[in-house]
């Protein structure tokens, strides 16, 4: 016969591996998706960080109650089976059992929702802002305004994977990036022109609907430099996939070169290009 467990035990190390060495190297890189990375991308807001130590709580507190209705469900099986247990009690109340099931749930709900409440309204009021955004999903790409510096809307569309330059990435790579000096506090309006879209930052934590006719807000405050990239996260027609955000963090000085070269234009772009290949000079004689 052969051996079942040394076989499977053999297979379960092989796939934890596989998954650790993924793993190792999936930090490298913030703001994209990693292969094999478990997990939230790495955060640079306040709003992320917040959203990631309220994730790890409720991991605290759904993996001892996986555990224990699992344990409760085994013991069911096991004891109180046809055969260990021939005649069955017919009690079908127990008002201690009861209330304590009762109310223990409610406890917890409690403390999830002291946590919950005020990350939500740290979300949902915007602070002070050093200026404003306004992005418009169309299908299938984003206009983006910046009213406070006279920007008027440029249109940020994907990269076609046949025109992919080095180092742009599938899918998420677009062709007029979004630009915002790392430190500041920025209000970020969403709207759409013709169906809902949703303009959503992984390593932000943000996630907002593009409803046509209303502004829905929201902030970010990117506290490190670097290219994040999202997606339009609401079902919105045949190229929903392909309409990427992309955003680019860089200091006080970039920004103000890249809005007088001109937003939505090759200029701009050079701006961006030549710092974003200067940090990377930088970052690799760093290590
Ligand atoms: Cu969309």
């Amino acid at each position: 016969m052969p051996d079942l467990y040394g076989e499977a035990m053999r297979f379960l190390t092989a796939i934890a591996l596989t998954w650790m060495t993924a793993a190792a190297g999936a930090f490298a890189t913030p703001g994209q998706p990693t292969d094999g990375n478990l997990g939230f991308q790495p955060a640079v807001t306040p709003i992320m960080e917040r959203i990631n130590e309220f994730h790890n709580l409720l991991l605290w507190i759904i993996i001892p109650i996986t555990i224990f209705v699992m344990g409760l469900l085994l013991w069911v099986m096991i004891r109180y089976n046809r055969k260990a247990n021939p005649t069955p009690s017919k009690n079908s109340h127990n008002t201690l059992l009861e209330v304590v099931w009762t109310a223990v749930p409610i406890l917890i709900l409690v403390v999830i929702a002291v946590f919950s409440f005020p990350l939500l309204y740290f979300q949902d009021e915007i602070p002070e802002a050093d200026f404003t955004i306004k992005a418009t999903g169309y299908q299938w790409y984003w206009g983006y305004e910046y009213p406070d510096q006279d920007v008027p809307e440029y249109i940020s569309t994907m990269v076609a994977e046949e025109d992919l330059a080095e180092g742009q990435l599938r899918n998420l790579s677009v062709d007029y990036p979004l630009v915002v000096p790392v430190g500041a506090t920025v209000r970020l309006q969403v709207t759409a022109a013709d169906v809902i879209h949703n303009w959503a930052m992984p390593a932000f934590g943000t996630k907002m609907d593009a409803i046509p006719g209303r502004i829905n807000e929201a902030w970010f405050q990117v506290n490190e430099e670097g290219t994040y990239y999202g997606q339009c996260s609401e079902l919105c027609g045949i190229r929903h996939a392909f309409m990427p955000i992309e955003v680019h963090a860089v200091s006080q000085d970039v920004f103000d070169a890249w809005v007088a070269a001109g937003p939505g234009s090759d200029e701009a772009n050079a701006v961006i290009a030549e710092y974003s290949a200067a940090r990377e000079t930088r970052l690799a004689q760093l290590d």
